[in-house]
C-alpha cells in the first residue's frame, strides 16, 4: 500500500500533468466487475466504465489471463512481420459482424482515421470522385476523437477553438434529420456518412425510430459509404451487439474501439467488404502497435467475454429496468430520462438545484462514480456484468442523491 492519499495524488497531476482535462476529486486504485476502490479504500459503484470501454467489467479474468499469457509470449512484432495472433482475430472478428476483412487499429480516433482514409481512397478509386474533391458528411453535435481530422468535423467550440487550420472536406449536417441528408448525398463529390447511431458525447441522443434506416437508403441510393462510429454504442451497450442492429442496419464501414479490449490497452478496428478496404494497398496506411499479438489475444477474449456472457442481453433487459427507476425517483431535478440498453443520459433541469457536475460529486460521496455531460447531462453506463441487484443498489443511491 501506499503513504499518500487522495490529495497527493492529485497534486502530483495538477503538478506535472497537461491540463487537459477536469476530473472528479477521486483516486482510483482497483477494480473489479462493477466496483473501484479508491486510494482510501472506499468502494465505489463505476456507472461510466471508462466511457464503456470496460462493458465487461473491471479487470475481467478471462481478459486478464489473455493478456498475461500473450504478455509472456510474445507482445509486438510490427507489421513487418507476420505474427500468430492476428489472423485468427481477424477471422474471429469478421465472421462475429459479417464483414469480410477488418484493418486493426489502437485508439478510437485511429480506426476514425482509418475510416475517412479509406472512404477517400474509395470515392478515387470506385466512385469516379475527382482526386482531392471527396466529402464526408458528419453531424452536429459529433464526437469522434481528438485529432486535427476530428476536430475538423466537430462543432463543438470547446474542441475545435484555436487548433485551426481545420482540415477541409467536411460538410455538417443536423443529426435526425434526413432531409438534410439526402440533399447532401446527392452531391456526387460526397463519399461517405460518418454517423454514431447514439450520440454519446451530445447527451446520449438516441435519433428517432427509422432515421438510420432510411439514412442507411439514402447512401446505397446515392452509392455513398455509411459509415458507423461503434466506439462507444457498440459490442453490447445499447442491447444488442451494435446500435445498428436495432434497425437491422448494416454500416459498410463499422468503427469499432473501446471494449473491445474491455479495458486493458487501446484496441480498436474498422470492418469493411473487399469492395471498400481493399482500395488501401500496402505501405498506404499502417500503424506500429496495429494489430499486435498482445492486443489481438486481449480483443479476442474480450469479444468472447461479450458473447458467452450474454452482456448484450444483460444491457436490453436492465437498461429498461434502469430507465424505469429513474423515472420513478420523480425528482424534479430530472427532466428527462433517455437512452438504450445500459447507455442512459439523464437531463438535468436547469433552473434552480444543483448542476450535472455537482449531482455527480454528491453521487460520489454516496459511492456511486458517473460523469456530466454538456453540462446539463448525466449519463450513466455501468458495466454490463452487473446483476439486477447491483442495479437496485445503484438505483438507491442514485434516489437518496436526488
Ligand atoms: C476523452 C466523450 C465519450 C467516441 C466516439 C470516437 C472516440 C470516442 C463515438 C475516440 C471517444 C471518449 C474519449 C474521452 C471521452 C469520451 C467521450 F464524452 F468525449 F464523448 F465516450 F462519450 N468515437 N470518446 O465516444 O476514441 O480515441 O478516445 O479511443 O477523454 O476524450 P479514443
Amino acid at each position: 500500500m501506499t503513504d499518500k492519499n487522495a490529495r497527493d495524488y492529485v497534486e502530483l497531476e495538477d503538478r506535472f500533468g497537461a491540463h487537459n482535462y477536469h476530473s472528479l476529486p477521486v483516486v482510483l486504485t482497483k477494480g473489479e466487475g462493477v466496483f473501484l476502490w479508491d486510494v482510501e479504500g472506499r468502494r465505489y459503484f463505476d456507472f461510466l466504465s471508462a466511457y464503456s470501454a470496460v462493458n465487461q467489467g473491471h479487470c475481467h479474468p478471462k481478459i486478464v489471463n489473455a493478456l498475461i499469457a500473450q504478455a509472456r509470449t510474445l507482445a509486438l512484432t510490427s507489421r513487418a512481420f507476420h505474427n500468430d495472433r492476428l489472423g485468427p482475430f481477424e477471422k474471429y472478428v469478421t465472421e462475429l459482424f459479417g464483414y469480410t476483412r477488418v484493418l486493426p487499429m489502437n485508439s478510437g480516433v485511429e480506426a476514425v482515421e482509418t475510416a475517412l482514409k479509406l472512404c477517400r481512397k474509395w470515392a478515387y478509386l470506385k466512385k469516379g470522385v475527382p482526386d482531392g474533391k471527396a466529402k464526408i458528411v458528419v453531424c452536429e453535435g459529433n464526437f469522434h476523437g481528438r485529432t486535427i481530422a476530428a476536430i475538423s468535423a466537430s462543432t463543438s467550440e470547446e474542441s475545435r477553438a484555436g487548433f485551426g487550420p481545420y482540415l477541409p472536406g467536411f460538410e455538417v449536417i443536423p443529426y435526425n434529420d434526413e432531409r438534410t441528408l439526402a440533399r447532401a448525398c446527392s452531391d456526387p463529390s460526397v463519399a461517405g456518412f460518418l454517423v454514431e447511431p447514439i450520440q454519446g458525447e451530445a447527451g446520449v441522443v438516441v435519433p428517432d425510430e427509422g432515421y438510420l434506416r432510411r439514412a442507411r437508403e439514402l447512401c446505397s441510393e446515392r452509392n455513398v459509404l455509411f459509415m458507423a462510429d461503434e466506439i462507444q454504442t457498440g459490442l453490447g451497450r445499447t442491447g444488442l451487439m451494435l446500435a445498428c442492429d436495432h434497425e437491422s442496419v448494416r454500416p459498410d464501414v463499422l468503427i469499432l474501439g473501446k471494449a473491445l479490449s474491455g479495458g486493458m490497452l487501446p484496441v480498436s478496428a474498422v470492418l469493411a467488404d473487399d469492395e471498400v478496404m481493399l482500395c488501401i494497398r500496402p505501405g498506404e496506411h499502417g500503424s506500429t502497435y496495429g494489430g499486435n499479438p498482445l492486443a489481438c489475444a486481449v480483443a479476442l477474449a474480450a469479444l468472447d467475454v461479450i458473447r458467452d456472457e450474454h452482456l448484450a442481453l444483460n444491457a436490453a433487459r436492465l437498461g429498461e429496468v434502469f430507465r424505469a427507476g429513474l423515472r420513478a425517483i420523480r425528482s424534479p431535478a430530472i427532466e428527462s430520462v433517455r437512452g438504450k440498453g445500459l447507455l442512459t443520459g439523464v437531463v438535468i433541469r436547469a433552473e434552480g438545484g444543483k448542476t450535472a457536475w455537482e449531482y455527480c460529486l454528491a453521487l460520489a460521496k454516496e459511492g456511486l462514480l458517473a460523469k456530466q455531460t454538456r453540462e446539463n447531462i448525466i449519463r450513466f453506463a455501468p458495466p454490463l456484468v452487473i446483476t439486477e441487484e447491483q442495479l437496485h443498489e445503484a438505483l438507491a443511491v442514485i434516489k437518496n442523491v436526488f
